[in-house]
């Protein structure tokens, strides 16, 4: 069924598949006619009496009565998600709308991920981190008719961040989106939904399982975060495919310690590959080892999905606390770049496989299988889901390198999208003319196929595994009054990968006596997530030009990693 009821736009066609590549992969049973509401449902009810979630509830009722830890089983999960799509209704949410979820790893994540879905809606996925500069724009960006947050969870003032970005967009003639807030608590429906959900139509197609079934964030490389629509048809192949390529089972109990709104922790194969597989999920609610080690041992978690400096956070606690680990059988590790050597200390500290996985939003992810020998496991990033993923390893004119050589990787494929959401400008960059996503990474594609990451062309920083656009950080550096010109540059750092740092050009007559504890109070007034906040500024009377007049990146880089490493 294809409707629309809302007050709200309609969602903007977006670039989609052309349909001689759709009719193929539809052909070869990738692309199958199922919705992700309905694929929740159905998980739900084949499910229902196997555990389903394990996690802490800031406003539902834990097996006491108080709120605590909730052990639901899928079929207790699908009747509280019952009622947040309820609730959702109630709130004026219609088929087709979208929805900012923000909530941290909680049971709440979950209910209302579901309610969302089968309320008709499309999920928006912000991070708990995000602060009214991002908020507004996905706000305006899509429309939202809803933003679902938590008064009860720490963090941040979230009411007040709401009123803060609500007032901007009133006062640009808006209508921001309305409070559905968390912490009131929800009563399980009597019953889980019935019906199959409505499904919006969005696109040429009128097929429902190929209309965009949520956007995700990007890390972004040009300004804020894009958003990426993604379509239930092609998104489920890639749950469907993960979940089996990475062995998930009824028994797997798998630990979700990432934010649980990124890609990798939603599909790949995370939160939908259990459902697909009926395997049980353990949220982790902090991401220390301590919290991750009590929970492997008291729920025998046997799966669980790192960044690299998370893994190495794990390898230097267990090394010391020898805690009990015996149950964990796999630990995937993605996001950014892991090092052989750190890869190397994982079977032998943690006991368990390592899986890397090197993955983007867009689409396109790769995964080391349980086959490979121990070297390519330890040494590359794994190889594509699909015999369909299409890679091309091109040089600075698009023209293929020699086999084995290091080049620019572009993709296409039964589940990359073709375009970003409402980005006109960005898709003529970001993509080729026939279709290909311009990854921005750099990467060598080994004899057996397997590709290894071995640099980045794009203009970003990964901190934790979080992307950082650094023009977005540079564009609100030069709306502060007293600076003249302004460079972020990721530097390396054994704790999180890569932090911020910014270099700044003062304007004339103006000086900084403490710049970084300046500036961050600017970026935090600003509105800015604080992950991307420079955590180091350096003042420079000039900055290093290229031989055309452009400011050398390559040679900043240069100049201040030699500054730190004499005054670190
Ligand atoms: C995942 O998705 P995103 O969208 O946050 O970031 C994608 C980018 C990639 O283009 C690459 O630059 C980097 O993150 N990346 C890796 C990597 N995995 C991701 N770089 C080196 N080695 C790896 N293993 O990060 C993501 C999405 C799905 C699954 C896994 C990760």
């Amino acid at each position: 069924m294809l409707t629309y009821s809302s007050q709200r736009t309609p969602l903007e066609s977006t670039p989609l598949i052309p349909e001689a590549f759709a009719a193929r992969y539809r052909e070869l049973g990738y692309w199958v006619e199922e919705t992700i509401p309905d694929f929740l449902l159905s998980a739900c009810r084949s499910h229902a009496d196997r555990q389903g979630l394990v996690a802490l509830a800031h406003s539902l009722p834990g097996k006491d009565g108080k709120p605590g830890q909730v052990r639901w089983t899928y079929g207790e999960l699908a009747r509280y998600a019952t009622a947040a799509a309820r609730r959702l209704s109630e709130a004026g949410v219609g088929p087709g709308d979208r929805v900012l979820l923000q909530l941290p790893n909680t049971a709440e994540y979950l209910v209302y991920l579901l309610g969302i879905f089968w309320a008709g809606a499309l999920p928006v996925f912000c991070l708990p981190q995000h602060r009214q500069k991002e908020l507004a724009h996905f706000a305006r960006r899509t429309d939202a008719a809803a933003h679902v947050f938590s008064t009860a969870t720490g963090g941040a003032d979230f009411a007040a961040l709401y009123e803060t970005y609500a007032g901007e967009l009133v006062g640009e003639g808006l209508v921001p989106p309305v409070v559905v807030d968390v912490a009131e608590p929800l009563e399980p429906a009597e019953q889980p939904l019935e019906a199959p959900v409505a499904v919006v139509r969005t696109g040429e197609s009128d097929r429902p399982s190929e209309q965009v079934a949520f956007l995700q964030l990007s890390g972004g490389t040009t300004g804020v975060s894009k958003l990426i629509p993604r379509t239930h048809a092609a998104y489920l192949y890639s749950v469907r495919e993960s979940a089996r390529i990475c062995g998930l089972t009824e028994d797997t109990r798998m630990l979700v310690v990432l934010p649980a709104a990124h890609n990798f922790t939603m599909s790949s194969p995370g939160i939908l590959g259990a459902f697909h597989a009926g395997a049980s999920l353990v949220f982790a609610a902090d991401p220390s080892p301590q919290t991750a080690f009590s929970l492997i041992e008291a729920e025998q978690v046997t799966f669980a999905a790192l960044v690299p400096p998370l893994a190495q956070a794990w390898i230097a606690s267990a090394e010391r606390r020898a805690p009990n680990l015996a149950s964990l059988s796999t630990v995937q590790v993605g996001g950014a770049k892991l090092l052989p050597a750190v890869a190397a200390r994982i079977q032998p500290v943690l006991g368990a496989h390592l899986q890397q996985v090197f993955g983007m939003a867009e689409g396109l992810v790769n995964y080391t299988r349980a086959g490979d020998p121990q070297e390519t496991v330890l040494t590359t990033q794994g190889t594509p889901i699909s015999p369909d993923d299409e890679i091309r390893v091109v040089d600075d004119y698009d023209r293929d390198v020699s086999e084995g050589q290091s080049g620019h990787l572009l993709t296409r494929g039964p589940y990359t999208i073709r375009g970003y959401y409402r980005e006109d400008r960005a898709n003529r960059d970001g993509f080729t003319e026939d279709g290909f996503y311009r990854t921005g990474d750099i990467v060598k594609v080994h004899p057996g196929g397997h590709i290894e990451v071995t640099g980045r062309a794009k203009d970003q920083i990964n901190r934790n595994g979080e992307k950082i656009a650094v023009d977005e950080i540079e564009d609100l550096a030069l709306t502060h009054p007293g600076i003249h010109d302004a460079v972020a540059l990721g530097i390396p750092d054994k704790t999180v990968g890569e932090r911020v740092a910014l270099v700044v050009v003062p304007a004339p007559g103006t000086s900084f006596t403490n710049p970084r504890r300046e500036l961050h109070d600017f970026f935090t007034a600003a509105g800015l997530a604080a992950y991307k906040i420079p955590e180091r500024v350096e003042v420079y009377s000039s900055l290093p030009v290229t031989n055309i007049g452009k400011i050398s990146r390559r040679e900043l880089r240069e100049q201040l990693l030699t500054h730190l490493k004499k005054q670190p």
